[in-house]
Protein backbone atom coordinates (compact mmCIF):
# COMPACT_ATOMS: atom_id res chain seq x y z
CA UNK A 1 0.00 0.00 0.00
CA UNK A 2 1.37 3.32 -0.79
CA UNK A 3 2.20 5.76 1.64
CA UNK A 4 -0.57 8.44 1.91
CA UNK A 5 0.50 12.02 1.75
CA UNK A 6 -0.38 14.57 4.79
CA UNK A 7 -1.17 18.80 3.68
CA UNK A 8 -2.27 21.43 5.40
CA UNK A 9 -3.89 24.81 5.46
CA UNK A 10 -2.63 27.75 7.17
CA UNK A 11 -2.93 32.17 7.43
CA UNK A 12 -4.50 34.33 8.88
CA UNK A 13 -8.20 34.84 9.88
CA UNK A 14 -10.50 34.57 6.88
CA UNK A 15 -8.43 33.23 4.71
CA UNK A 16 -10.76 30.53 3.41
CA UNK A 17 -8.61 27.63 5.02
CA UNK A 18 -11.90 25.76 6.06
CA UNK A 19 -13.25 25.86 2.61
CA UNK A 20 -10.50 25.22 0.86
CA UNK A 21 -9.70 22.33 3.02
CA UNK A 22 -13.26 20.90 2.79
CA UNK A 23 -12.92 21.50 -1.41
CA UNK A 24 -9.29 20.06 -1.42
CA UNK A 25 -10.63 16.81 -0.15
CA UNK A 26 -13.71 16.49 -2.32
CA UNK A 27 -11.34 17.15 -5.19
CA UNK A 28 -8.75 14.40 -3.85
CA UNK A 29 -12.13 11.94 -3.50
CA UNK A 30 -13.36 12.86 -7.20
CA UNK A 31 -9.21 11.75 -8.08
CA UNK A 32 -10.14 8.51 -6.49
CA UNK A 33 -8.10 9.03 -3.62
CA UNK A 34 -9.00 8.42 -0.08
CA UNK A 35 -8.87 12.06 1.69
CA UNK A 36 -9.65 12.88 5.35
CA UNK A 37 -10.51 16.55 6.64
CA UNK A 38 -9.68 17.25 10.09
CA UNK A 39 -9.14 20.68 11.83
CA UNK A 40 -7.19 22.17 14.89
CA UNK A 41 -7.39 22.49 17.33
CA UNK A 42 -9.83 19.62 17.52
CA UNK A 43 -10.69 16.79 15.27
CA UNK A 44 -10.38 13.92 17.89
CA UNK A 45 -13.03 13.53 21.20
CA UNK A 46 -10.22 14.91 23.21
CA UNK A 47 -8.78 17.52 20.89
CA UNK A 48 -12.78 18.79 20.48
CA UNK A 49 -13.03 18.99 24.38
CA UNK A 50 -9.88 21.09 24.46
CA UNK A 51 -11.65 23.43 21.53
CA UNK A 52 -14.47 24.32 23.65
CA UNK A 53 -11.94 25.51 26.35
CA UNK A 54 -9.65 27.40 24.22
CA UNK A 55 -12.39 29.35 21.91
CA UNK A 56 -15.09 29.79 23.93
CA UNK A 57 -13.60 30.22 28.00
CA UNK A 58 -15.47 26.20 28.46
CA UNK A 59 -13.61 26.34 31.89
CA UNK A 60 -14.90 30.08 33.18
CA UNK A 61 -11.21 31.34 34.03
CA UNK A 62 -8.74 32.83 32.17
CA UNK A 63 -6.57 30.56 29.80
CA UNK A 64 -2.72 31.63 31.00
CA UNK A 65 -0.91 32.17 27.63
CA UNK A 66 1.43 29.33 28.73
CA UNK A 67 -1.51 26.98 29.25
CA UNK A 68 -2.45 27.85 25.85
CA UNK A 69 0.36 26.45 24.60
CA UNK A 70 0.58 23.40 26.04
CA UNK A 71 -3.38 23.01 24.98
CA UNK A 72 -2.82 23.50 21.68
CA UNK A 73 0.12 21.05 21.80
CA UNK A 74 -1.96 18.08 23.40
CA UNK A 75 -4.91 18.38 20.81
CA UNK A 76 -2.07 17.97 18.44
CA UNK A 77 -0.67 14.75 20.00
CA UNK A 78 -3.58 13.63 20.18
CA UNK A 79 -4.93 13.93 16.28
CA UNK A 80 -1.43 13.26 14.99
CA UNK A 81 -1.59 9.43 16.75
CA UNK A 82 -5.42 8.87 16.35
CA UNK A 83 -5.84 10.04 13.44
CA UNK A 84 -3.20 11.43 11.00
CA UNK A 85 -0.52 8.60 11.47
CA UNK A 86 -3.10 6.06 10.93
CA UNK A 87 -4.71 7.71 7.97
CA UNK A 88 -1.58 7.84 6.48
CA UNK A 89 -0.43 4.97 6.86
CA UNK A 90 -3.24 3.18 5.34
CA UNK A 91 -2.65 5.76 1.97
CA UNK A 92 -4.72 8.50 2.63
CA UNK A 93 -5.13 11.83 2.26
CA UNK A 94 -5.03 13.97 5.41
CA UNK A 95 -5.87 17.58 4.74
CA UNK A 96 -5.56 19.79 8.12
CA UNK A 97 -7.17 23.06 8.54
CA UNK A 98 -4.23 24.18 10.65
CA UNK A 99 -1.52 22.12 12.04
CA UNK A 100 1.75 23.33 14.25
CA UNK A 101 2.56 26.29 12.57
CA UNK A 102 -0.43 28.15 14.04
CA UNK A 103 1.14 27.48 17.57
CA UNK A 104 4.54 28.45 16.09
CA UNK A 105 3.33 31.80 14.88
CA UNK A 106 0.32 32.70 17.08
CA UNK A 107 1.93 31.91 20.31
CA UNK A 108 5.28 32.33 19.00
CA UNK A 109 5.06 35.36 17.63
CA UNK A 110 1.49 36.45 18.75
CA UNK A 111 1.92 36.04 22.17
CA UNK A 112 5.76 36.74 22.25
CA UNK A 113 7.14 33.23 23.23
CA UNK A 114 9.41 33.26 20.32
CA UNK A 115 9.09 30.98 17.30
CA UNK A 116 12.13 28.33 17.85
CA UNK A 117 10.65 27.79 21.52
CA UNK A 118 7.30 27.16 20.02
CA UNK A 119 9.10 24.75 17.23
CA UNK A 120 10.39 23.26 20.08
CA UNK A 121 7.21 22.47 22.04
CA UNK A 122 5.82 21.36 18.43
CA UNK A 123 8.35 18.29 17.74
CA UNK A 124 7.68 16.57 20.95
CA UNK A 125 4.04 16.75 20.25
CA UNK A 126 4.08 15.89 16.39
CA UNK A 127 7.35 13.51 16.85
CA UNK A 128 8.42 13.67 13.14
CA UNK A 129 4.55 13.75 11.38
CA UNK A 130 5.90 16.95 9.11
CA UNK A 131 3.22 17.65 6.29
CA UNK A 132 4.41 17.67 2.53
CA UNK A 133 3.28 20.60 1.61
CA UNK A 134 1.71 23.48 3.66
CA UNK A 135 -0.78 26.18 1.81
CA UNK A 136 -0.27 29.48 3.22
CA UNK A 137 -3.76 31.47 2.40
CA UNK A 138 -2.00 34.80 2.68
CA UNK A 139 -4.88 37.54 3.39
CA UNK A 140 -4.72 41.28 4.37
CA UNK A 141 -5.71 41.25 7.94
CA UNK A 142 -8.47 43.76 7.62
CA UNK A 143 -10.14 41.95 4.20
CA UNK A 144 -10.16 38.72 6.57
CA UNK A 145 -12.06 40.36 9.34
CA UNK A 146 -14.39 41.53 6.99
CA UNK A 147 -15.61 38.23 5.62
CA UNK A 148 -15.66 37.08 9.35
CA UNK A 149 -18.04 39.87 10.38
CA UNK A 150 -20.01 39.14 7.33
CA UNK A 151 -20.62 35.44 8.28
CA UNK A 152 -20.99 36.16 12.00
CA UNK A 153 -23.77 38.66 10.99
CA UNK A 154 -25.61 35.98 8.76
CA UNK A 155 -25.59 33.09 11.50
CA UNK A 156 -26.18 35.46 14.34
CA UNK A 157 -22.53 34.74 16.51
CA UNK A 158 -19.81 37.16 17.68
CA UNK A 159 -16.08 36.99 17.74
CA UNK A 160 -14.33 34.02 19.62
CA UNK A 161 -11.25 34.33 22.20
CA UNK A 162 -8.53 34.73 19.63
CA UNK A 163 -10.78 36.99 16.93
CA UNK A 164 -11.18 39.40 19.97
CA UNK A 165 -7.18 40.26 19.97
CA UNK A 166 -6.47 43.78 18.45
CA UNK A 167 -5.67 43.58 15.00
CA UNK A 168 -2.03 44.35 15.62
CA UNK A 169 -1.97 40.86 16.97
CA UNK A 170 -3.20 39.50 14.20
CA UNK A 171 -1.14 42.03 11.99
CA UNK A 172 1.65 40.29 13.68
CA UNK A 173 0.45 36.68 12.78
CA UNK A 174 0.66 37.65 9.31
CA UNK A 175 4.32 38.23 9.13
CA UNK A 176 5.35 35.55 11.17
CA UNK A 177 3.36 32.98 8.67
CA UNK A 178 5.30 34.79 5.96
CA UNK A 179 8.49 34.89 8.12
CA UNK A 180 7.99 31.03 8.35
CA UNK A 181 7.34 30.11 5.00
CA UNK A 182 10.57 32.22 3.97
CA UNK A 183 12.61 29.48 6.34
CA UNK A 184 11.12 26.08 4.34
CA UNK A 185 10.26 27.66 1.05
CA UNK A 186 10.30 23.85 0.06
CA UNK A 187 7.44 22.77 2.49
CA UNK A 188 5.49 26.08 2.10
CA UNK A 189 3.86 27.64 -0.95
CA UNK A 190 2.37 30.67 -0.53
CA UNK A 191 -1.13 31.62 -1.76
CA UNK A 192 -2.91 34.80 -2.64
CA UNK A 193 -6.12 34.20 -0.76
CA UNK A 194 -8.01 37.16 -1.93
CA UNK A 195 -9.78 35.94 -4.96
CA UNK A 196 -13.44 34.34 -5.02
CA UNK A 197 -13.17 30.92 -3.17
CA UNK A 198 -13.14 29.03 -6.93
CA UNK A 199 -9.95 31.66 -7.92
CA UNK A 200 -8.16 30.56 -4.82
CA UNK A 201 -9.26 26.29 -5.41
CA UNK A 202 -7.49 26.71 -8.63
CA UNK A 203 -4.21 28.20 -6.84
CA UNK A 204 -4.58 25.41 -4.62
CA UNK A 205 -5.22 22.43 -7.20
CA UNK A 206 -2.00 23.53 -9.02
CA UNK A 207 0.65 23.03 -5.82
CA UNK A 208 -1.47 19.67 -4.99
CA UNK A 209 -1.20 18.39 -8.33
CA UNK A 210 2.67 19.00 -7.85
CA UNK A 211 2.50 16.46 -5.09
CA UNK A 212 0.23 13.61 -7.05
CA UNK A 213 2.87 13.62 -10.19
CA UNK A 214 5.61 13.64 -7.67
N1 LIG B 1 -4.82 28.84 17.06
C1 LIG B 1 -3.69 29.16 17.81
O1 LIG B 1 -3.61 30.26 18.36
N2 LIG B 1 -2.72 28.24 17.93
C2 LIG B 1 -2.79 27.00 17.38
O2 LIG B 1 -1.89 26.18 17.54
C3 LIG B 1 -3.98 26.68 16.62
C4 LIG B 1 -4.96 27.62 16.48
C5 LIG B 1 -4.12 25.33 15.98
C6 LIG B 1 -8.88 28.61 15.63
O3 LIG B 1 -10.04 29.17 15.20
C7 LIG B 1 -8.16 29.70 16.39
O4 LIG B 1 -7.11 29.16 17.19
C8 LIG B 1 -7.50 30.65 15.43
C9 LIG B 1 -6.01 30.41 15.59
C10 LIG B 1 -5.89 29.81 16.93
N3 LIG B 1 -7.75 31.96 15.83
N4 LIG B 1 -8.31 32.87 15.60
N5 LIG B 1 -8.80 33.90 15.65
P1 LIG B 1 -11.03 28.53 14.14
O5 LIG B 1 -10.62 27.15 13.83
O6 LIG B 1 -12.40 28.76 14.64
O7 LIG B 1 -10.89 29.52 13.00
P2 LIG B 1 -9.75 29.82 11.99
O8 LIG B 1 -8.86 28.64 11.83
O9 LIG B 1 -9.06 31.08 12.37
O10 LIG B 1 -10.55 29.98 10.67
P3 LIG B 1 -11.53 31.15 10.26
O11 LIG B 1 -11.07 32.45 10.80
O12 LIG B 1 -12.93 30.73 10.59
O13 LIG B 1 -11.39 31.30 8.74
P4 LIG B 1 -10.93 30.35 7.54
O14 LIG B 1 -11.06 28.91 7.89
O15 LIG B 1 -9.63 30.80 7.05
O16 LIG B 1 -12.03 30.73 6.48
P5 LIG B 1 -13.42 30.06 6.10
O17 LIG B 1 -14.09 29.55 7.36
O18 LIG B 1 -13.25 29.15 5.00
O19 LIG B 1 -14.16 31.35 5.58
C11 LIG B 1 -14.46 32.45 6.41
C12 LIG B 1 -15.62 33.24 5.75
O20 LIG B 1 -15.17 33.79 4.50
C13 LIG B 1 -16.84 32.37 5.40
O21 LIG B 1 -17.99 33.14 5.55
C14 LIG B 1 -16.60 32.00 3.94
O22 LIG B 1 -17.80 31.75 3.26
C15 LIG B 1 -15.92 33.24 3.41
N6 LIG B 1 -14.93 32.95 2.36
C16 LIG B 1 -14.09 31.88 2.29
N7 LIG B 1 -13.31 31.97 1.18
C17 LIG B 1 -13.66 33.13 0.57
C18 LIG B 1 -13.18 33.77 -0.61
N8 LIG B 1 -12.20 33.25 -1.36
N9 LIG B 1 -13.74 34.95 -0.94
C19 LIG B 1 -14.72 35.50 -0.17
N10 LIG B 1 -15.23 34.93 0.97
C20 LIG B 1 -14.69 33.76 1.32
Amino acid sequence: MPRGRFITFEGPEGGGKTTQARRLVARLERAGLRAVYTREPGGTATGEAIRGILQHDHAQEPVHAETEVLLFAASRAQLVRRVIRPAIEEGAWVVSDRFADSTTVYQGIGRGFGMDAMIGINAFAIGGTVPDLTLLLDLDVEAGFRRLAERQSREGTGPDRMEREAREFHRRVREGYLELARREPARFRVLDASGGPEAVESLVWAEVERVLRG
